[in-house]
């Protein structure tokens, strides 16, 4: 047996996560487990509500991809009615939509894994951190790090940005089944555009040039953490009301592209803590029961599955299917991949702006008595689908596969390892004191396990038992 190395929690991402890995005398990776050390009870807490309250409370998932929520519940809840909103609303919620892109792709690049490649002052909130493999000098971090904190402000912007049109970020309240409730005007148009062009210049130049300078000087990073190799997409900001999108839906295998036909995409729980009976199941009939300290599980994340086969999601995954990246699937090119996204949707945010028309994007709607609906989009990770199904204008039921669950999840029932996982194995570490290698494939794929809700007691214990039964106020925090 191999000496096992531990990392808990995995810091700069979202949420609560746990990888353990085993390396071999050469210290190179031989095993590797990924654990999602929460709960996540949303689909528990749907059922019951009026449809469109899920558009509102699933956002509550998450405060970096609230924007996707948002898109996903309301297209189940119109898929549903069987509407189609008009192109005015469509190029609204991509503006909406695009501009948590931008907000999320910065943050992930220069505050979540800038600094597993330079390093920062010695100062909090810098320290404490690892020092190993940082090859910049003293001139060219300082340069990094001044971008690093401007970044802070362009994320502020893409806030104020995006909340022109959604009311306010995170947790967006003009997106509504029947369009965008927010009632345009040349003024808020051009406050829009104002803030735009400010986040296009810094993407265009600071952006580009210093993801450059880290994909020339790690280099080897293009044939680090590449994974399962297959990728999937449900495509996303529909461009007409034929139901074409800027990013195309699609998987990629072997080398080849074929359609998604999403009939073929199960979630497994034999390593995951829920009831056996939640596994083995479309999510039209999906279910979402907690069996914490279950034999042989090891995280709070289900193992979606496509075709019974492993895929990546995010945007590496759409830059592919577009045919616009395809140099290869690692560490680096997850970065160059979100990097050059990010140039692409913000290029694209522009036009969308200068065609949208003044007025009302909204009609109002009745909620049918019963239904079923899926809601399909891409957040900044990747894939995410809500399917839901409800009757007395109640829902019945409610599920949710969040891009992080392709990403991150544990081995499914037939013992294949979740893409990250797959990622990790190969990777030699050069100091097993100082696991840097295992951070950067990490964060590559920025993972978001806070898309879960979070229970513990006051000793800081995972206790699934204080969702099901009665809470304890003091219990949960
Ligand atoms: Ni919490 Fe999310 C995105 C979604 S990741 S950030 O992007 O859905 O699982």
């Amino acid at each position: 047996m191999g000496t096992k190395i531990k990392i808990d929690p995995v810091t700069r991402l979202e949420g609560h996560l746990k990888i353990e890995v085993e390396v071999d005398s050469n210290n190179k990776v031989i095993n590797a487990h990924s654990t999602g050390n929460m709960f996540r009870g949303f689909e528990k807490i749907l059922v019951g509500k009026d449809p469109r309250d899920a558009i509102h409370i699933t956002q509550r998932i998450c405060g970096l991809c609230p924007v996707s929520h948002s898109i996903a519940a309301v297209k189940a809840v119109e898929d549903s009615f069987g509407f189609k909103p008009s192109f005015n609303a469509m190029l609204l919620r991509n503006l909406i939509l695009g501009g948590n892109y931008l907000s999320d792709h910065i943050l992930q690049f220069y505050h979540l894994s800038l600094l597993d490649y330079v390093k920062g002052p010695q100062a909090s909130p810098w320290t404490p951190g690892y020092d190993a493999d940082y090859r910049f000098n003293e001139t060219e971090s300082a340069a990094l790090i001044n971008n690093y904190i401007k970044a802070l402000h362009i994320r502020r912007k893409a806030h104020e940005m995006t909340a022109i049109f959604s009311g306010k970020i995170p947790h967006v309240m003009s997106i509504a089944p029947g369009g965008v409730t927010q009632r345009l005007n040349s003024t808020n148009i051009s406050k829009f555009k104002n803030y735009l062009v400010e986040i296009k210049n810094f993407i265009d130049n600071e952006y580009m040039s210093d993801l450059n300078l880290i994909a020339n000087k790690y280099s080897d990073y293009y044939n680090i953490g590449k994974g399962c190799g297959n990728l999937l997409t449900y495509g996303v900001f529909d461009i007409d009301t034929n139901g074409n999108t800027l990013f195309k839906s699609g998987i990629y295998k072997n080398g080849s592209y074929s359609s998604i036909d999403i009939s073929k995409i199960k979630e497994y729980v034999k390593h995951s803590w829920y009831s056996d009976d939640s596994g083995n199941k479309h999510p039209n009939s999906g279910k979402t029961e907690p069996n914490y300290g279950k034999n042989g599980a090891y995280s709070w994340l289900k193992s979606p599955r496509y075709n019974n086969e492993v895929y990546e999601v995010g945007p590496l995954a759409r830059m592919f299917m577009n045919k616009e990246y395809t140099r290869g699937i690692s560490v680096m090119d997850r970065h160059m991949a979100r990097g050059l996204e990010s140039k692409k949707i913000v290029a694209e945010m522009i036009n969308w702006l200068n065609s949208l028309s003044t007025g009302s994007s909204y009609t109002q709607l009745n909620v049918p008595y019963s239904g079923t609906g899926v809601g399909l989009t891409e957040a900044p990770r990747g894939a995410l689908g809500h399917w839901m199904n409800f009757s007395n204008k109640k829902l019945n039921s409610y599920q949710i596969i969040t891009p992080t669950c392709w990403n991150v999840s544990p081995r499914d029932d037939f013992g294949q390892m979740g893409a990250l996982e797959q990622a990790l194995v190969g990777v030699t570490i050069k100091d097993i004191s100082q696991p840097i290698e295992l951070l950067r494939i990490v964060h590559s794929f920025d993972p978001c396990t806070g898309c879960s809700i979070h229970i513990m007691d006051p000793e800081r214990n995972v206790k699934a038992k204080f969702v099901v039964s009665t809470p304890n106020p003091k219990g949960v925090i």
